[in-house]
């Protein structure tokens, strides 16, 4: 009834803000937690995604799913989104306002082949924005939309080539575990960061990057789930998979689901012209 499980945010060390990164953005939800879904109760950001044309926001079938009747979705380009939360909520909004001030509303489709297996999770899924809600999204924030893969590209590139470039994580979930006295917490989060990560393995549908800090990288953690892993390729990034997962405490793994397969792009294909 909690709603989705965000996976995999940016963790502290090797990260830095990304208030250029204006195509990255944070997926809000409004949802009942009462069952009485005409009156919404909560509001907050879950997870991350990009805008990979003018009116499509790609994020991860986990955040889409498993919600209480009646859920809404919302995105913010916003860098600061938790601030924006912050400042709606002591202006005694509702929820649908606090959302609606923070954030433009979407519809969610999201794979239907979700939950697939290990060796193909279809865990993808969009925000796709009427002309109006388009038009509504453009005139509070200016961006350019991702550049996402072409069919098998990675595959193309091999195992060398990649090992060999610049990748980079980029989400506004939140920092490493923290151990204290209750436990290990999470803290931080709803700011838009971005860390490089290392290249560590090409799968059928996944990309398992490193998030080592001794070698300079950082890496994701529970909120930045849906959120984009880049690749430099000739000088230009590359939008090469979306965070699902990677290890329970944030320390050592990011693993991203592959945009240049056929089940991704069969997915994507209805909602963008493809590469
Ligand atoms: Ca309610
Ligand atoms: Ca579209």
């Amino acid at each position: 009834m909690a709603g989705a499980t965000p996976a995999s945010a940016i963790n502290t060390y090797n990260a830095q803000p990304a208030p250029e990164r204006h195509e990255v953005g944070a997926l809000l939800v409004v949802w009942d937690r009462d069952l009485n879904p005409a009156t919404p109760d909560v509001i907050d950001w879950y997870c991350s995604g990009t805008m990979i044309d003018e009116n499509t926001f790609l994020t991860a079938a986990h955040c889409t799913t498993d919600w209480a009747p009646g859920v809404r979705f919302f995105v913010s380009l916003e860098q600061d989104v938790q601030g924006e939360l912050d400042k709606a909520k002591a202006d005694g909004l509702t929820p649908e306002q606090i959302a609606a001030k923070v954030g433009v509303e979407g519809t969610a489709h999201t794979s239907p082949d979700y939950p697939g297996n290990s060796a193909d999770a279809h865990d993808i899924a969009v925000v796709e924005f009427t002309d109006a809600q388009a038009a509504a999204l453009a005139v509070r924030w200016s961006f350019t939309p991702a550049t996402l893969p072409t069919a098998g590209q990675f595959d193309a590139m091999g195992t060398r080539q990649l090992d060999a470039a610049t990748w980079q994580v980029m989400g506004y979930g939140t920092q490493e575990a923290l151990n204290g006295p209750g436990g290990q917490a999470h803290p931080g989060g709803g700011v838009r960061m971005k860390a490089e990560v290392g290249f560590d393995a090409l799968n059928k549908t996944w990309v398992r990057l490193a998030m080592n800090e001794s070698r300079g990288y950082g890496g994701a953690c529970y909120g930045d789930s849906g959120g984009p892993n880049f690749v430099t390729v000739d000088g230009e990034l590359v939008l090469a998979a979306t965070t699902i997962t990677g290890d329970g405490p944030c320390y050592a793994t990011n693993v991203s689901y592959r945009l240049d397969t056929p089940s991704a792009r069969g997915f994507l294909d209805e909602f963008v012209d493809l590469p």
